[in-house]
């Protein structure tokens, strides 16, 4: 390898290394008596965010909301991982699908 070639690769290592060592905000939820806590949590805007959703109940449960289009069941006793974002600032309303008049709440992204 030239010298030159060495140094155009170290340029790139220079360049890859902050986003490969950027960690992704984690926020967690935790699901109990088919309630979500906390029930608004709020994450940074503009940025991707990492939702951690601990289910404490024994049955299962589905994290749910149209507005930021995800999705996902969680069995009793378990955690799932869902990302989000980047989201403009507002608000993001979700419910927990299998126990909708007690599991809901508000993502809150803000600036
Ligand atoms: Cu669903």
């Amino acid at each position: 390898m030239t010298r030159f070639a060495s140094a155009f690769l170290l340029g790139l290592f220079a360049l890859a290394a902050p986003a490969a060592h950027a960690e992704t905000p984690t926020f967690t939820l935790t699901i109990k008596d088919h309630k979500f806590e906390p029930a608004t949590p709020e994450v940074p805007a503009g940025e991707k965010v990492k939702l951690s959703i601990v289910n404490n109940d024994p049955t299962a449960e589905e994290f749910e909301s149209h507005k930021l289009n995800r999705e996902k069941v969680i069995p009793g006793n378990s955690t799932g991982t869902v990302f989000i974002g980047p989201l403009e600032p507002g608000s993001y309303p979700f419910v927990g699908e299998f126990n909708e008049d007690t599991a809901k709440g508000t993502i809150i992204a803000k600036q």
